[in-house]
C-alpha cells in the first residue's frame, strides 16, 4: 500500500487495530488535516479541536511560523547529538531561560522525560547540597497525579490500570492529598529526608481539579522554610494553557503580561513540555537555577534528541507566537466566557453539574457516576456535531481548545456543546 493513497477512516482505524499495540482507546475518528482551531477527518468532515492534543497544540494547528522554522531548519541541520555543539541550542536555551525566568535548562524530549529529569537533579541536589544521606532522598507527591508513563513515574501513580503489573516500582515517594496545606506541613516536619514536592498546578487527569487560591503559594513557603525543592509539573498547564504563561503565576496580580511567577509562586524547578513546541515535534524542558543545577555533570543525564536544532528552532517560534499573539491573554479572557456560558446552561439543565477550570483548560461534570459511559457518549455525540473532545473519567469531560480561538468560535462551540448536552437530558 503506497503512503499516499486515500484511506477511508473504516481502514485506517482496522489497520491500527491489528498491527498496533493496543495501549489507547480513541475515539473513532481519522484525523488527516489540521490548521488553527481546526482538525478534517479523512472523509472531510471539519471539526473544533477541543482537546488540542491534550494541551500541546495551544498556538493552533500547523501553525505557519512554527511549522516555517520547523521545515527551514530540518532542510539545514536536524540532529547532531549532543556529542557536538550546534549552532542553535545556545539561542534556544537563552531565549527560553529569559522567558521563564531561570539560570539554565535541560532540553528533553517528552514530558515524561522531563520529570524523570526533575526527579534525578532534586535527588542529586540533595544528596550534594542539602546533605540528605545517600538513598535516603524521598519526594512528596500528591493523590492522582499524573506525571507520565515511565516505571518511576508510574510507581507513584494510584491509576491501577497505569500501575498493575508493572512492579518493582521505584521507591523515595511519599504521597499526600492534593490541595492539602496541612498534609505538606505535616510530611515536611516528619520527614527530614525529604527532598521535593513534585506538583501540578491544576490536576489535569483527576478531572482538571483547580486547588485553593493561594495554595501554590503556600505550599512554596513550606517547602522553602524546609529547604526542600518546589517542583511544578507544568507539562500540561504551562504555556498559557490557563490564562498566564504559567500557571503557578495564576495567583499573580502583577501587570506584566508574560509574568513567570513572582518569588511567592515561582517553582525551584519548573518542567515544561508539549506546548513548548506548540504540537509540531516533541520538545520538552527542566528549568532551575545555577545553585540546583549546578550538580548536573557532563554524564549524569541525556538524550540523543534532546536539544537537537530543530527543537532549538521549534521552541523559539513557538515562545514567540504565545507572545505576539498574547494567547495569555486570550485564554484567560475566553475561559471566563466559556464558563460564564455554560455555568448559564447549567442552571436550565440536569445532565450537568458543574462547570471548573482556569484560562482554557476546563471540565464538565457529568450528573453520572464515574464507571458511567455518558461522558463517553457526550464525546460521541459531540462529535457528530463538529466538535473533538475526550472524557478524563466516565463522567468528566475536559475541553481545552487551542489557544488561537476567537469569541465568536468559542460561543460557536458552546452552541454545540449546549445543544448536544440538551439531547441527553
Ligand atoms: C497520554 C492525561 C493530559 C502531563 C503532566 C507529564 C506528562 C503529562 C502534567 C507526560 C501528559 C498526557 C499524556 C496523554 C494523556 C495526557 C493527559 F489525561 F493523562 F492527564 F494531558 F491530561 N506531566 N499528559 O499531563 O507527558 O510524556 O506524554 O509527553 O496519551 O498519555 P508526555
Amino acid at each position: 500500500m503506497s503512503v499516499l493513497e486515500r484511506i477511508t477512516s473504516k481502514d485506517a482505524i482496522a489497520l491500527e487495530d491489528k498491527h498496533g499495540a493496543h495501549n489507547y482507546h480513541p475515539l473513532p475518528v481519522v484525523l488527516s488535516r489540521g490548521e488553527g482551531v481546526y482538525v478534517w477527518d479523512v472523509e472531510g468532515k471539519q471539526y473544533y479541536d477541543f482537546l488540542s492534543a491534550y494541551s500541546a497544540v495551544n498556538q493552533g494547528h500547523c501553525h505557519p511560523k512554527i511549522v516555517g522554522a520547523m521545515t527551514a531548519q530540518a532542510q539545514t541541520l536536524t540532529l547532531t547529538s549532543r556529542a557536538f555543539h550546534n549552532d542553535m541550542l545556545g539561542k534556544y536555551e537563552k531565549y527560553v531561560t529569559e522567558t521563564f525566568g531561570f539560570d539554565k535548562v535541560l532540553p528533553m524530549n517528552t514530558g515524561a522525560e522531563a520529570v524523570e529529569t526533575a526527579l534525578k537533579l532534586c535527588r542529586k541536589w540533595a544528596y550534594e547540597k542539602k546533605g540528605i544521606p545517600e538513598n535516603k532522598a524521598e519526594i512528596v507527591v500528591c493523590e492522582n497525579n499524573f506525571h507520565g508513563r515511565t516505571t518511576t513515574i508510574i510507581s507513584f501513580s494510584n491509576d491501577p490500570v497505569a500501575r498493575k503489573n508493572f512492579g518493582p516500582y521505584t521507591d523515595g515517594f511519599i504521597k499526600i492529598e492534593y490541595d492539602d496545606l496541612a498534609a505538606l506541613e505535616t510530611t515536611l516536619e516528619n520527614n527530614p529526608n525529604v527532598a521535593g514536592f513534585l506538583v501540578e498546578p491544576i490536576q489535569g487527569e483527576a478531572g482538571v481539579y483547580v486547588p485553593s487560591e493561594g495554595y501554590l503559594a503556600a505550599a512554596k513557603a513550606l517547602c522553602e522554610k524546609h529547604g526542600v525543592l518546589f517542583i511544578a509539573d507544568e507539562v500540561q498547564t504551562g504555556i498559557a494553557r490557563t490564562g498566564r504563561l504559567l500557571a503557578t503565576c495564576g495567583d499573580c496580580s502583577c501587570s506584566d503580561k508574560h509574568c513567570s511567577g513572582t518569588p511567592e509562586t515561582k517553582p525551584d524547578v519548573l518542567i515544561l513540555g508539549k506546548a513548548l513546541s506548540g504540537g509540531a515535534y516533541p520538545v520538552s524542558a527542566v528549568l532551575a537555577n545555577d545553585d540546583i543545577m549546578g550538580v548536573i555533570r557532563p554524564g549524569n543525564h541525556g538524550s540523543t534528541f534532546g536539544g537537537n536544532p530543530i527543537s532549538a528552532a521549534v521552541g523559539i517560534a513557538a515562545l514567540e507566537v504565545i507572545k505576539e499573539e498574547e494567547l495569555a491573554e486570550n485564554a484567560y479572557h475566553l475561559g471566563i466566557l466559556f464558563r460564564e456560558k455554560l455555568n448559564t446552561f447549567i442552571e436550565t439543565c440536569s445532565i450537568v453539574k458543574s462547570v471548573r477550570g482556569k484560562g482554557l483548560l476546563n471540565a464538565i461534570l457529568i450528573n453520572d457516576t464515574e464507571d458511567s459511559s455518558t461522558a463517553w457518549d457526550i464525546c460521541m455525540a459531540l462529535k457528530e456535531n463538529g466538535l473533538l473532545a475526550k472524557p478524563t473519567h466516565g463522567n468528566i469531560i475536559r475541553f481545552a481548545p487551542p489557544l488561537v480561538m476567537n469569541k465568536e468560535q468559542l460561543l460557536d462551540c458552546v452552541g454545540i456543546i449546549c445543544n448536544t448536552l440538551k439531547q441527553f437530558e
